[in-house]
C-alpha cells in the first residue's frame, strides 16, 4: 500500500543544499501516474536547477531529479497506455500540452505548455513521483532499473543530438565533455551508430574510461598545448570532425568548436553552462559552411528508441550507485568536475 509520507531530497532555497526529510506522497491527477522510484540518475541539470542557473521558471521548494526508474503504483482514471505494475521512467519532460503544433509534430520539447521534472514540478529525488501518463517511458521488465536510469535523460539527449548531427556511419564525431554523464553515453550511442569517436575531457580517470568506451582518441583539454591541432590530427586527412557534440557545462568549448569542425561540419550544442554564449568567427563559419544548432532532450519516440538501444545490450556506460541520502556529496563532486560517468541514487524501499 502507498504510505502518506515519504523520504525526499528537498531544495528549500535557491542555491541549496538539498535537505533530506519526510514530505507527503503526492496523489496522481486524472491524466497522471504515481511511480515508486527505485533508482534515479543525477544529471548536471539538477545542479543547474538548484543554483537557479537558467532563465526559466523554477519551483521552490523543489524536489529535483529527472532520470527516475521505478514501478507504477497508482494512476488517474484518464491515464492511458500504462498500467499499475508496469516499469516506467520519469524524464525531464514531465508533461506537455499535446495539442500545440510542436506537440502534434513530435517536437514536444518545444511546447510552451511543458512541465519539467525537477524544475517546474517535483522530480525523482523522492520515493514516489508523479508523471503525465502520455510522457512516462514504459520500460521492458527485463531491463535493470539502475543502469537504465541515466538513459532517461542523458541517453535520450545524446541519442537525439547524434541524430541531429546527421553524422553517417564511418564519420568522425568529436564529443566534448566525453568523460561526464552525457559524454559517456554519447560515446556508446555513437559507437552503436557506426561513428568514430574523438573524446575530449580532462584527467587520467576520464581518459581511461573513454578509451574503454571505444574512443579512438582522447584529447585532454587540461593538458593539451594546442587542442584544435590535436583534435584535427585525429581526423581523416586532418580535415576536422564531421560533427561536434558539445556536452560540457563550461563556455570555452562552445567558442572553439568551429576551429576543429570539418568544412560542412555540424556543431550540436547540448550542454547548458550558465550565462554562456555561442561565439564563432563569421569568416570561418561562412567559408567552411558550418552548421551550428541546438538540441534539447528528445521526443517520446526518441525515448523509445534510446531505451531500445539499451535493452538490446548496445549501451554500457559506467555508473556508481549511492543512497538517496548522499545527493549533496554527489553535487559537490559534480561541481568539481570529478565524476567520470554517472552517479545513480538508490531510493529506500
Ligand atoms: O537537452 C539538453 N540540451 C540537455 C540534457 C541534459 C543535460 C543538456 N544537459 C546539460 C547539463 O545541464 C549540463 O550543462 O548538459 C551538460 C552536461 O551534463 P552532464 O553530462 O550531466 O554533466 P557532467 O557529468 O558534469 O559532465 C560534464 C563534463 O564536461 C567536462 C567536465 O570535465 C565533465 O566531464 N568539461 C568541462 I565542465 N569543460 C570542458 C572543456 N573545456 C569539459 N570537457 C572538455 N572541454
Ligand atoms: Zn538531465
Ligand atoms: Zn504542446
Amino acid at each position: 500500500s502507498i504510505p502518506e509520507k515519504q523520504w525526499a531530497q528537498v531544495v528549500e532555497k535557491k542555491g541549496g543544499p538539498p535537505v533530506y526529510k519526510q514530505i507527503p506522497v503526492p496523489k496522481p491527477g486524472p491524466d497522471e501516474v504515481l511511480v515508486k522510484i527505485r533508482y534515479t540518475g543525477v544529471c548536471h541539470t539538477d545542479l543547474h536547477a538548484m543554483k537557479g542557473d537558467w532563465p526559466i521558471p523554477l519551483k521552490m521548494p523543489l524536489v529535483g531529479g529527472h532520470e527516475g526508474a521505478g514501478v507504477v503504483v497508482a494512476k488517474g482514471e484518464m491515464a492511458r497506455g500504462i498500467e499499475i505494475g508496469d516499469h516506467a521512467g520519469i524524464k525531464w519532460l514531465n508533461g506537455s500540452c499535446l495539442a500545440c503544433e510542436f506537440c502534434k509534430t513530435g517536437d514536444e520539447p518545444l511546447c510552451a505548455g511543458q512541465q519539467l521534472s525537477g524544475h517546474t514540478v517535483d522530480g525523482t529525488f523522492q520515493q514516489y513521483a508523479i508523471g503525465k501518463a502520455a510522457h512516462v517511458s514504459k520500460l521492458p521488465k527485463d531491463v535493470p532499473l539502475d543502469a537504465v536510469a541515466p538513459i532517461l535523460c542523458a541517453g535520450i539527449t545524446v541519442y537525439k543530438g547524434l541524430k541531429e548531427s546527421c553524422a553517417r556511419p564511418g564519420q568522425t564525431v568529436a564529443i566534448v565533455g566525453a568523460g561526464g554523464g552525457l559524454g559517456s553515453l554519447a560515446q556508446q550511442y555513437a559507437k552503436a551508430m557506426g561513428l568514430r569517436v574523438i573524446a575530449i575531457d580532462g584527467g587520467d580517470e576520464k581518459r581511461s574510461m573513454c578509451e574503454s568506451l571505444g574512443a579512438e582518441t582522447f584529447v585532454d583539454f587540461t593538458k593539451s598545448k594546442d587542442l584544435v591541432a590535436d583534435v584535427k590530427a585525429a581526423t581523416p586527412e586532418g580535415l576536422g570532425a564531421h560533427a561536434v557534440i558539445l556536452l560540457a557545462a563550461s563556455e570555452k568549448p562552445f567558442q572553439q568548436a568551429v576551429d576543429y569542425a570539418r568544412p560542412r561540419g555540424v556543431i550540436v550544442a547540448i550542454g547548458l553552462p550558465a550565462h554562456a554564449f555561442l561565439k564563432a568567427p563569421v569568416f570561418d563559419s561562412v567559408v567552411k559552411m558550418i552548421n551550428i544548432k541546438g538540441s534539447y532532450v528528445g521526443n517520446r519516440q526518441d525515448g523509445v528508441e534510446a531505451v531500445d538501444f539499451f535493452a538490446r545490450g548496445l549501451i554500457k556506460a559506467p555508473f556508481k550507485t549511492v543512497p538517496l541520502e548522499k545527493l549533496p556529496e554527489v553535487f559537490e563532486l559534480m561541481e568539481q568536475d570529478k565524476i567520470a560517468g554517472r552517479y545513480v541514487l538508490e531510493i529506500p524501499e
